[in-house]
Formats: structure tokens, C-alpha cells, sequence
């Protein structure tokens, strides 16, 4: 069978700026070029918050019905953990799209995050810690999937589920983790403590497109369909993954209406305004179909260059921001500014380091300001007296 594999497509990512229009535009593309396969799949982060607007959640909604009306003759056969005859979509002879939730959409027990809410709406069939057997033709291929978990309990839950591949089935695990080695951050998910013997792994979450080997197994990230941090890995292309099992050929596909961004490093020792003019004019001879984004990083020291009125001067052409490497607190501002996760996950972080000084459980709490966020009191108090 021919998959398609995409990822953290970020919708409502940028909303109420130019961008805004990035992350649909990059998906609709990408969903449009998987219509020939049999498959798609989606390993997080479709939405960039838990709690989409109605605006954002109703296109993600338009998009996913071009797969539903492709018929392509693949049938669900069984579940794994999961009971097939409650998945309610809408139509089922169309290309089936099986997607988990990502670190930004994740909620506490109890409270439903979007992408299971578009299975319940009958758009696709969402996974987490179960997983379904397609068959076409007399192949059958079984997706088993871990939607995203905070980084310290993934191998815990791991542990609990101990998912197995399905004899008679191309196998394939999708999970959405910090993944040691390939990131470097606290409490990372080791690549030993993936499940063996499947036959293809892919794990969102981070935003750079890659393909490496698992125990001989190929092993795809297929990174971001967004740019939402501008370093200078942004530069390298976006796109999506083709995966044919019977070659186990697998191939990344360009998104070819993309914002390009272009991330340079000047030297503030003899700079004048001319030379990052020019800078920025040579980017812009080489032609875009969308402005580009030219981040320009000023390293040295500090210099009263008119930043601002080079930005303006380029405003139609270009998304041109600064970046001095001394201010590492407005750095750190425009960050959290630009990542509205990182927002929750600096409060989360500074709770739980608190909780765990107290001795007291933080997920227990998290559950707690969830549900309050909710006004489910009822609930609120029995867990506090089970606690
Ligand atoms: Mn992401």
C-alpha cells in the first residue's frame, strides 16, 4: 500500500498575522498531492492549541473531507484495543486518515481534545495507545499509535501498553515524543525504549524533517508543515513523506507553495544600514511567490543601527526581523510571544518543580486546573478526596 505520512501541520499557529494563512495552505497542498494513496497519517500537532477556535477547527474539517471522498478500496478489518464498529466516520469508503493528538493538543482524562473530536465527528480515526488492521488486496497493514504524553511519563506509559506488532501485517508504530537522540532536552524518550520488530516508526513532534533506521527498520520524523521557530534549520524545506510497503521505498515531498526563510548572521563590528539592505535586496532578486521571512541575527556588539525603518522599507516584500545576541531576554519574550506552548509548558514546569519539592503528585494538579478550567467541580472534589 502507498502511505502518506504528515505532521504538525499547526493550525491557528500565527493567527491575526500575515502567516496565518501558512499552516492551511501547506496542509491543503499536501492533502491534495496524497489523494493516490491509500493511506494518510497524521502523527500530531494538527492543531497548535487544545481549545481550536471554530474557524480553525471547521477548515481542519473541510481539509479532511478531500480524503474521505477519494474511494481507494481499503477496509478497516479489525482494532487493536480499539472497537472499529464505534468509529463513526462519515464515510468509510474513503482514503482512511489516522491521526494522534501532539503535545499542543493534549488534555487531561476526562476532557476531549480535537482530534478526537474529529473522530466523534466522523472525520478520522484517532489513536492512543490502540491502534487498527487496513486490508487492500489481501495486504494488510496494522497502525498501532501513542498520541503525545509529557516527556516524563512517555516511557512509562510505554512500558504499561508494551504494544506488539500484529503477525500477518505490515506493521507500523506512530508515536509523538521528545526522542533522544535526535533532540537534546530533559527527560527525553530513549530510542531503545521503542517498541521492536515494526516494520516502520514515525514520531512527530519535532519540526525538522528526517529519516534515520530503527533496529533496520526505517524510522521517519516527518517534521513541520509551519515554520514556528525561526532558526537556521528553518531554511531547509518543508514537505511530507511517501511510504510504499511492498518496496519499503520511502520519499520526502517538497511543499512547493511554501514561505521560504532565510536566516543570516551579520557581524555588527563594521555594519552600516547599506549592508543589510543589500543583504536583504540579493534574498529578495531571487524571486517569491510568498514574502519571505529573513530573520537577520546581529552578532557583536551592540550598535544603534534603524532596524525598525529597515523593516519598514521592505514591509511589502519581505517578514524581516532582528535578533540581537545580547538581548537574551527579549529573546526570550518574542519566543514565548511567537510559541503559545511554551507559555503553558513554562508554567506547567514551574508547577511541577514546586509540587515536587511539596511532595505531591503534579499530574494530580494538572487534572485538577484542567477540570477547573472546565467548571466541573463534581469532579474536581472527587479527585482531590481520592487523592
Ligand atoms: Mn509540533
Amino acid at each position: 500500500m502507498k502511505i502518506t505520512i504528515l505532521s504538525d501541520f499547526h493550525f491557528g499557529f500565527a493567527a491575526g498575522t500575515e502567516r496565518e494563512e501558512d499552516a492551511f495552505e501547506a496542509a491543503k497542498e499536501a492533502i491534495e498531492r496524497s489523494i493516490d494513496s491509500d493511506v494518510i497519517l497524521i502523527a500530531g500537532d494538527m492543531f497548535d492549541t487544545r481549545v481550536p477556535s471554530t474557524e480553525v477547527f471547521v477548515r481542519a474539517m473541510q481539509l479532511l473531507t478531500k480524503p474521505m471522498h477519494a474511494e481507494n478500496g481499503v477496509r478497516i478489518s479489525k482494532g487493536i484495543s480499539k472497537k472499529v464498529e464505534d468509529i463513526p466516520l462519515i464515510k468509510s469508503e474513503g482514503i482512511p486518515v489516522i491521526a494522534i493528538h501532539g503535545t499542543h493538543e493534549r488534555r487531561v482524562r476526562g476532557l476531549m481534545n480535537p482530534v478526537e473530536a474529529l473522530e466523534r465527528a466522523g472525520f478520522l480515526i484517532y489513536l492512543h495507545c490502540n491502534g487498527v488492521v487496513l486490508e487492500k488486496n489481501g495486504e494488510k497493514i496494522c497502525i498501532q499509535g501513542m498520541s503525545g504524553v509529557p516527556d516524563q511519563f512517555s516511557a512509562g506509559v510505554l512500558d504499561q501498553w508494551n504494544p506488539k506488532p500484529v503477525e500477518n501485517c505490515f506493521n507500523i508504530f506512530m508515536f509523538h515524543q521528545s526522542l533522544s537522540p535526535f533532540m537534546y532536552a530533559p527527560h527525553l524518550l530513549p530510542v531503545e525504549k521503542l517498541p521492536r520488530d515494526f516494520d516502520l516508526y514515525i514520531c512527530g513532534h519535532m519540526h525538522e524533517p528526517k529519516k534515520s533506521v530503527y533496529r533496520e527498520s526505517p524510522f521517519i520524523i516527518p517534521g513541520s508543515l509551519v515554520t514556528t521557530q525561526i532558526t537556521k534549520e528553518s531554511m531547509k524545506p518543508m514537505g511530507f513523506w511517501s511510504f510504499e510497503t511492498e518496496s519499503r521505498k520511502s520519499e520526502f515531498r517538497v511543499i512547493e507553495n511554501q514561505r521560504k526563510v532565510y536566516y543570516v548572521v551579520m557581524d555588527t563590528g563594521n555594519l552600516e544600514r547599506d549592508d543589510i539592505e543589500n543583504e536583504i535586496g540579493k534574498i529578495l532578486e531571487t524571486g517569491h511567490k510568498k514574502k519571505p521571512i529573513v530573520r537577520i541575527k546581529l552578532k557583536g556588539k551592540e550598535k544603534n543601527l534603524p532596524l525598525d525603518e529597515i523593516k519598514s522599507r521592505f514591509v511589502d516584500k519581505a517578514i524581516v526581523s532582528f535578533r540581537k545576541e545580547t538581548e537574551e531576554e527579549k529573546i526570550q519574550a518574542k519566543t514565548l510571544e511567537e510559541h503559545r506552548l511554551s507559555v503553558q509548558e513554562l508554567w506547567k514546569k514551574l508547577l511541577y518543580e514546586n509540587l515536587r519539592e511539596l511532595k505531591l503528585n503534579p499530574k494530580t494538579f494538572e487534572h485538577v486546573f484542567e477540570l477547573l478550567l472546565e467548571n466541573k467541580i463534581d469532579e474536581v472534589m472527587d479527585l482531590l478526596k481520592n487523592e
